[in-house]
């Protein structure tokens, strides 16, 4: 066994606990009672968990495919790991569903899987070369599996980790059987309580054949689950590079570049006093020419200096945006045998901030963005490589430059994507609607920024950490949380500033001090004064003046807008129809451009870029409707309208040029404005 508290059975208990306690002594005293003091507890590290690239000294295989699936009992969630379900094929304890790797497994069935709440199977056979048998390590790693994953090889535990959307990885060299076939068995729990991030809660509730299990959640999309990124194997020498953490600076006049590089390596090979080892950096640019090259010290660490330097630019703020060179890393040992080589892609680029602006390479920012979510049709949130190429080409389309990983951090291949296109991410851990704060959450929403920086850290795109989404910050212990939470988050990290999307009014919010940058979410005219445009602008205005006024630090507006039916069209606007949609927006563009004159108001997100899968409400249509795109990613009437205003921003703060089609042909207005 995995040495597991049966999950979901002790998911459930505690949250029975919890409940009964609410019954009886009102939830008032409840919020006391878990809320006593927070204490600031050291969260586990992260370690290694580089993204899998094939080199040299390096082999990359994917587990990718067609899995064996089996869903467990709903009332008996934990019957397959005392029954050892991992000791032989699924298909020998259950009969046994083909399901696809990566994808949530909600909607690929057609019975009620959607809605199955507690723990799933996954098996699936592979091979490991005899070669890899031979004077080297094999590491299992999972792109994401959610919300909680048990793994066994061979019969073997191997790994467990809980959190959906973030890495995890195992070495399985000394389990696998080589030049033979092993079985890979994967248990996942998509159970959502108080103590998980985000929060949910389970409840048992009559239904027509007696009692079942129900899954509730405050957060407004939907709780895919599965095995949700890519699985690989991948092998490195037994002595090799497990950690590379890169930093760059740049000269006042943006010619001069640093590249300052942090080494780790790994290996019961190498004697822990020998420190003679060395790691021999090199960087590349974009036509493969060498541009500088150097040796660590013995920590491991250096700098490279790059003359005439291309920086790291967004995407319209320079004719060659997503500017990236290679670090090429060896590992040798004091002999100077080469040990390892791992490449990997770097901007060079700064950031600074303050109580008024944000800058990027000493440029002041103002970000044209949006919400988004990993969610597609029959998917769900796994990954998919058309939709992800296909998103980017309609961000570009759009002329966005940026965009906020609400709620959870999204695939490493869209944060390489982003890099190479020059969007800037707004990273954001998985803390959706966090309330009724306790240690236990304490802990894992500060372990869940602790992984998402481990993994994102290198990343030139990654621009801000966003600690958390409409966070209950009214709440008692909000402010000690949030202190703590902050306070983690710039330990880990300098070179960035905190956000967190707030909804509290911020006469209300305990949490906003401890930001550099304050995010707020509003829906004038369709949460609170239902379809009144006359109603956007001002309060708009003020909101972001209040905020403004009482922290004195840079506001964005990180969510505005409308669910939109495609296709349903009423003039004059009604809610739901796209000339509604349109209209919002442009009542919130006109506060924006008041906004904008004042100097600290430094970006605008659309809620949201598509439309996306939610729980079952009579709020929502088959889901959010607030896509500017549908689900299918085609535009609706808002997405010409932002489309223009995105390049007018763009070309009246970045210099840059219109795309031929952006105005369709009318009279001679048409020029007169094509030409301003
Ligand atoms: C919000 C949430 C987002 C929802 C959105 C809405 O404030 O942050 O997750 O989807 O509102 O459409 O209600």
């Amino acid at each position: 066994m995995l040495g597991i508290t049966p999950s979901l059975l002790w998911k459930i208990s505690i949250q029975m606990t919890l409940w009964l306690f609410s019954f009886v002594s009102g939830l008032v005293l409840l919020h006391f009672s878990i809320a006593l003091i927070l204490i600031n507890k050291e969260v586990p590290q992260s370690r290694g968990m580089l993204y899998p690239r094939e080199s040299e000294t390096r082999e990359v295989r994917s587990l990718d495919g067609i899995w064996n699936f089996v869903r467990s009992d709903q009332t008996n969630p934990t019957q397959g790991v005392r029954e050892e379900w991992y000791g032989k094929d699924l298909s020998r304890s259950r009969p046994t569903i083909p399901m696809p790797v990566p994808a949530s497994y909600n909607d690929i069935t057609t019975d009620n899987l959607r809605d199955h709440v507690g723990t799933v199977w996954y098996d699936r056979k592979f091979f490991a070369p005899r070669s890899w048998a031979v004077d080297q390590r094999v590491w299992l790693r999972f792109g994401s599996v959610h919300y909680e994953a048990y793994v066994w090889v061979n019969g073997q535990k191997v790994v467990k980790h809980e959190i959906g959307h973030l890495p995890f990885e195992a070495e399985v060299t000394h389990l696998l059987n080589y030049g033979a076939e092993n079985r890979i068995t994967v248990m996942c729990d998509n159970a959502l309580i108080q103590t998980t991030v985000p929060q949910g809660r389970i409840t048992e509730l009559p239904n027509d054949d007696g009692m079942t299990i129900v899954q509730s959640y405050t957060f407004d999309f939907f709780n895919y689950a599965g095995i949700h990124r890519s699985v690989h194997l991948y092998t490195t020498p037994k002595t090799f590079i497990e950690e590379v953490v890169i930093t760059t600076n740049l000269s006042k006049d943006n010619v001069g570049g640093e590249v300052i590089y942090s080494v780790k390596f790994n290996g019961s090979a190498v004697n822990e006093a020998d420190n003679s080892l060395y790691v021999r950096a090199q960087l590349y640019d974009r036509e493969g020419k060498l541009v500088a090259n150097g040796t660590s010290d013995e920590e491991l660490c250096g700098s490279l200096q790059v003359d005439n330097v291309n920086p790291w630019w967004p995407y319209l703020m320079h004719p060659e945006p997503g500017y990236l060179y290679q670090l090429e890393v060896k590992l040798h040992a004091s002999n100077d045998d080469l040990l390892d080589v791992y490449r990997l892609k770097v901007g060079v680029r700064t950031l600074s901030w303050s109580n008024a602006t944000f800058q990027i390479n000493g440029r002041p920012v103002y970000f044209r963005g949006f919400g988004r979510h990993e969610d597609a049709d029959v998917r769900g949130k796994g990954l998919d490589n058309a939709l992800m190429v296909r998103d980017f080409n309609l961000l570009k389309w759009i002329g966005a430059n940026a965009y906020r990983t609400s709620h959870y951090p999204y695939s490493e291949e869209s944060m390489q994507f982003a890099d190479e296109h020059g969007i800037m991410i707004v990273d954001e851990c998985p803390s959706v609607d966090a309330e009724n704060y306790n240690q236990e959450l304490l802990g894992k929403h500060k372990s869940s920024l602790e992984q998402l920086i481990h993994r994102d850290r290198n990343h030139p795109s990654v621009v801000m950490w966003s600690i958390a989404n409409e966070p209950r910050t009214r709440e008692m212990n909000a402010d000690s949380y949030f202190q703590l939470v902050a306070n983690l988050t710039r330990s880990l990290d300098k070179t960035r500033p905190i956000t967190a999307a707030i909804a509290t009014p911020w006469t209300d919010d305990k949490a906003g001090r401890f930001l550099d940058i304050i995010s707020f979410n509003r829906y004038n005219a369709w949460y609170s004064n239902t379809g009144r445009l006359d109603m956007v602008t001002k309060k708009v205005v003020e909101e972001a003046v209040a905020w403004n006024k009482h922290y004195n630090k840079p506001v964005i507006m990180a969510e505005y807008g409308a669910d939109t039916l495609e296709g349903l069209h009423l003039q004059p606007a009604y809610v739901w129809s796209e000339e509604f949609q349109t209209e919002v927006f442009a009542r919130h563009f006109k506060a924006f451009d008041i906004l904008r004159k004042k100097g600290w108001f430094i970006g605008e997100f659309v809620w949201n870029f598509a439309d996306f899968k939610t729980a079952q409400s009579y709020t929502r249509v088959g889901g959010n409707k607030k896509g500017v795109f549908t689900r299918a990613r085609q535009p609706k009437a808002s997405a010409h309208l932002l489309r223009k205003r995105y390049f007018a921003l763009a070309r009246e703060l970045d210099d840059s040029s219109f795309p031929e089609d952006l105005f369709t042909y009318i009279a001679d207005m048409g020029k007169v404005e094509e030409n301003t």
